[in-house]
């Protein structure tokens, strides 16, 4: 299986409730590394653009608020098969659909304040890691 990179966020709802630490230990022990980490609060337009291909969506004016709406938690995320795997340790997108034992199904509380996100494809890894990190800020170990 391929060594991957993905990006994950820590989202306001994340942030607020003290569960950094706790979203943290769910993806190292589901055996992925943290390879990079910053602190930061998204203006509306800087996660307008990040979320630029939902744009169409009905949710994105209400998604938009909220990830400006508190500080949030950017991670790069490497292991193997990465990309699926974060997306499999967070679940669903809505809690109420989201696996016993995932960081969504324990956490998450609704379907827009879902505590997290991962990277869906290689390409959006490749662009969502690019948004937050330089290559000198990532330390693979
Ligand atoms: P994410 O991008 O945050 O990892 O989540 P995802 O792939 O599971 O879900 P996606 O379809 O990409 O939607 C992005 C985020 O938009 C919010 N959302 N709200 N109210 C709604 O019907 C609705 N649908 C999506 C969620 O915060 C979701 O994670
Ligand atoms: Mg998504």
């Amino acid at each position: 299986m391929p060594v991957e990179r993905t990006l994950s966020l820590i989202k306001p709802d994340g942030v607020a409730r003290n569960l950094i630490g706790e979203v943290l230990s769910f993806f190292e022990k589901g055996g992925l590394k943290v390879v990079a980490m910053k602190m930061l609060h998204l203006t509306k337009a800087q996660a307008e653009e990040f979320y630029i291909v939902h744009k169409e969506r009905p949710f994105y004016e209400e998604l938009t608020e909220y990830m400006a709406s508190g500080p949030i938690v950017a991670l790069v995320l490497e292991g193997e098969n990465a990309i699926a795997r974060c997306r499999e340790i967070m679940g669903a997108t809505d809690p109420a659909e989201a696996a016993e034992g995932t960081i969504r199904k324990t956490f998450a509380l609704s379907k827009g304040e879902n505590t997290v996100h991962g990277s869906d494809s290689p390409e959006s890894a490749a662009r969502e890691i690019a948004f937050f990190f330089s290559e000198l800020e990532i330390c693979s170990h």
